[in-house]
């Protein structure tokens, strides 16, 4: 789906590059073959900014349980870019195409996070998000009727929600799970972001309850990213990896939310698709100047408990009269 060109001045023609499935046989150099093709396609319409899914050059991993978890380290990049990778980034710069994608980060002191970064034109990484939100568990659950590891492979992102100056505007990116928390995107909306990008590796029914299954999963995927982008009054591009990865099934669903929080690209597959949109960074300043003029209409002093407290408590009297300004 195409949508008009803007006649603003800050205008980012994007396109969201959803992957189909990466089964665990794939290589990296197969993967990379995929992306690139994608961003080919991106160039012909025009782009200049390629979004790419989480977890982008691998299987989704944290499916997969191994009991020697220092042999899960066979789906981490230690260097970016390395030489499997450098034939996307090779691409990227001779086209002067800006690009996101996530991929599993060890870093040379051994941790080891779920990552997304920020490209530029020139091939210069701009931007790294580590993501905050990990789902799931981390031990084996043979309650569950299938695996979602992410507390086992990953540690929780340390470099918080960072907003980046670039492209002439202010880009934020997220990952995956972290759609669904509303403070992912609050924080970067006190830092003026106009663009937030993720990518996501969503199974389409939940492991806990056969009955949530993909209707109500791409209900849900929608309806943060809709919430989102019009209470921050910023841009949100989502990003499916989906499909079948060795008979585990993923949402598809792949797509941009403009500031107001209409929908105005998705994807109609669940395989390699590229979605296309003018993303016009002017189209946020009504919204951030109005009903959500953070400055003029927040009241900080009364969210204590978002930052103070992690679960929920129990409501109190005391707890009333703790919350009352005095
Ligand atoms: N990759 C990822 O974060 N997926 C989660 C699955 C949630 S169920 C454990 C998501 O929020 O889509």
């Amino acid at each position: 789906m195409t949508a008009d060109a803007s006649p603003s001045g800050r205008v980012i023609r994007l396109a969201g590059a959803q992957l189909g499935p990466n089964q665990r046989a794939d290589t990296r150099a197969e993967v990379v073959a995929r992306m690139i093709a994608l961003m080919d396609q991106a160039h012909a319409a025009d782009a200049t900014f390629i979004v790419y899914p989480e977890l982008a050059l691998t299987t989704f991993f944290p499916r997969w349980h191994l009991e020697d978890r220092a042999q899960g380290d066979q789906w981490f990049e230690t260097v970016m870019p390395n030489p499997d990778v450098q034939p996307l980034f090779d691409r990227a710069r001779a086209l002067g195409m800006a690009m996101n994608f996530g991929y599993a980060e060890k870093t040379c002191e051994g941790r080891h996070f779920n990552t997304a970064i920020l490209v530029d034109a020139t091939g210069k990484i701009v931007g790294k998000y580590r993501k905050i939100h990990l789902p799931g568990h981390d031990a084996f659950d043979s309650e569950r009727s299938f695996q979602h590891l992410e507390k086992y492979y990953f540690e929780p992102g340390n470099l918080g929600f960072p907003v980046f100056e670039a492209f002439g505007g202010n880009i934020g990116m997220c990952i995956c799970n972290d759609r669904r928390w509303p403070e992912t995107y609050r924080v970067m909306g006190l830092q003026g972001v106009e663009l937030i990008v993720l990518g996501y590796n969503t199974p389409s029914v939940n492991s806990q309850k056969p009955e949530e299954g993909p209707d109500q999963r791409m209900f849900q995927h929608r309806l943060s990213l809709q919430a989102a982008a019009y209470q921050n009054a910023t841009w949100v591009v989502a990003v499916a990896k989906a499909g079948s990865e060795d008979g585990h099934h993923m949402i598809g669903g792949s797509v941009i939310v403009n500031p107001e929080g209409e929908i105005v690209a998705e994807t109609q597959t669940e395989g390699d698709e590229v979605m296309l949109h003018d993303i016009d960074l002017d189209a946020c300043a009504f919204g951030k100047s109005t009903i959500f003029n953070f400055a003029r209409h927040r009241r900080p002093e009364h969210y204590r408990l978002i930052t103070e407290t992690t679960g929920a408590i129990q409501p109190s009297q005391a707890l009333r009269d703790k919350l009352v300004e005095k």
